[in-house]
């Protein structure tokens, strides 16, 4: 067990278990960097509800919300390191692991600060259904976001963690990665979503999703969501994807900004950051 408070040593253990040979593309980054933003992505700023406080999923009203499927596998991959570190929350180690995750794939350092709690306050739970559709349009997207208290740019900086990781047509009904690479945290999703030619599928499920076909009309495994073809569509949204298609350094900054943003939400500290 490691003295409490050294954060250094839980941060060595989740680099250490990042590799996972026999899962999904040999990682476990990206189902992490998910379940830190899932964690968080509930906050309502107008009734100060949700957020990573109370580390909800571990529950069945939240841990059960079917837009929280499939990361039961991230929050099993973390249990050897709050074994092995228990002083730290599961609020503090889900949301710092996300951020040691996307620094380990080649992603930007994300400022991070612990103090979050696991005590459930029943006054602060999140309805269901506060986490975004992927199948809805750019409305319904700036619903969410700007709930949580997020504008149009920092919005689309955060999409482009979808350059992470893979849709699972088990947990989703979605399927496949929109990247070639999807385990190196870069910009190639916004490089791709402004460059390609997508066309609209439906799945065997009945999901509909864009596709890349390749000259040969070949589909290649490559994927979009319709709320990512929203950010490329929207008048708005569409400057912020081209400027990140072409300078990577600015997508890093402002994913950097607006992920440490999220880990924040709805998380207060006294002046000694207790
Ligand atoms: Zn995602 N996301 N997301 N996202 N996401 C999926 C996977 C991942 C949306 C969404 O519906 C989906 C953000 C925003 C939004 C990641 C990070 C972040 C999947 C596939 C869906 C359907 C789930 C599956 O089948 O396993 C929508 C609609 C979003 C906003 C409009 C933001 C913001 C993220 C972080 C900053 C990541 C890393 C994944 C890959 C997970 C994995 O298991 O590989």
């Amino acid at each position: 067990m490691s003295k409490p408070g050294n954060y250094e040593a839980v941060r060595k253990d989740i680099v250490k278990l990042l590799h996972q040979p026999e899962y999904d593309d040999g990682s476990a980054g990206p189902v992490l960097v998910r379940l830190a933003w899932h964690s968080a992505g509930t906050y309502d700023a107008e009734t100060d509800t949700g957020g990573s406080n109370g580390a909800g999923m571990r529950y069945e009203r939240e841990g059960g919300d079917p837009a929280n499927a499939g990361l039961q596998h991230a929050r099993v991959f973390l249990e050897p390191v709050k074994a092995a570190h228990p002083w730290i929350t599961y609020a503090d180690l889900w949301t710092l692991a996300g951020c040691v995750a996307v620094r380990e794939m080649g992603g930007p350092e994300i400022r991070w600060l612990p103090g979050r709690t696991d005590y459930v306050d029943d006054s602060k739970l999140p309805p269901r259904g506060r986490l975004p559709d992927g199948s809805k349009a750019a409305d319904h997207v700036r619903a969410v976001f700007y709930r949580m208290g997020f504008n149009d740019q920092e919005i689309v900086a955060l999409c482009g963690a979808h350059n992470l990781g893979r849709c699972h047509s088990d947990r989703s009904g979605f399927d496949g990665p929109w990247v070639n690479n999807p385990t190196r945290f870069s910009n190639q999703y916004f490089r791709l979503l402004a460059g390609l030619e997508w066309k609209l599928v439906t799945l065997p499920n009945g999901v509909k999703q864009w596709v890349y076909e390749d000259e040969d009309g070949i589909s290649e495994r490559l994927m979009m969501l319709p709320t990512d073809i929203a950010l490329r569509d929207d008048p708005v949204f569409c400057e912020w994807v081209d400027s990140y298609a072409e300078d990577k350094e600015l997508f890093f900054e402002d994913f950097a900004k607006a992920f440490a943003k999220l880990m924040e939400l709805g998380i207060r500290r006294d002046a000694r950051g207790g």
